[in-house]
């Protein structure tokens, strides 16, 4: 009789559990890949929850209108563990393309509670920054810091693991206007 067999089965159980967890841990994606099917409706109504104010006017958007344009899905680390996950939406220099702020040298992006980041035109130029409008598919209410959030695909490029871009994270994103170069 071999007395040790019983004592098998629960570290084989934990060694699968742990298995198991690390199989769950948050994958991610070096970048944004172009979404081709489109998102379930949002049943929302179409309120506007964005004004864009550049060279070519004025606008007010809605979440149906920024998810006119090209839309993109990232699963990506964050600075907030909570927040780590996947987030869908338009990108950043698109959505500024509306009004002709593709040009401008910063943005200046506001969000509902008073807070604004000076965002310069190489993060949307050089990376695929996301203005997300969902979070797991779905849209994010405002304790998701929706419905409109800065994504940067922070797993592609080590420089955004810097804290420099820990501020530009800006959630409850309401207003983007062009900002004076430095
Ligand atoms: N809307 C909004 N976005 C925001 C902020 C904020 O106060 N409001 N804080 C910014 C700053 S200064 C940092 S450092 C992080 C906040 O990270 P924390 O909540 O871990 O301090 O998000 C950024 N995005
Ligand atoms: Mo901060």
């Amino acid at each position: 009789m071999n007395t040790r067999q019983p004592g098998r089965r629960p570290l084989l159980l934990a060694a699968l559990a742990l298995w198991g967890g690390a199989a769950r841990a948050q994958p991610v994606d070096t970048q944004p890949l172009r979404l081709t099917q489109p998102l379930p409706a949002t049943g929302a109504p179409a309120r506007p929850v964005l004004t864009l104010a550049g060279p070519k006017g004025t606008r007010s958007l809605s979440v149906d209108d920024l998810e006119r344009l090209p839309l993109y899905r990232v699963r990506t680390s964050t600075f907030w563990p909570d927040d780590d996950g996947t987030y869908e939406g338009p990108l950043l220099r698109d959505v500024v393309a509306l009004v002709g702020l593709d040009q401008a040298s910063h943005l200046r992006v506001r969000a509902v509670d008073g807070f604004s980041q000076r965002l310069p035109r190489e993060d949307w130029t050089r990376w695929p920054v996301l203005l997300a409008t969902r979070r797991d598919s779905r849209p994010m209410g405002t304790r998701e810091k929706g419905p409109l959030r800065v994504i940067y695909p922070r797993d592609m490029d080590p420089q955004l693991h810097d804290a420099t871009y820990r501020l530009r994270w800006v959630w409850l994103v309401n207003r983007i206007e062009a900002a004076p170069g430095s």
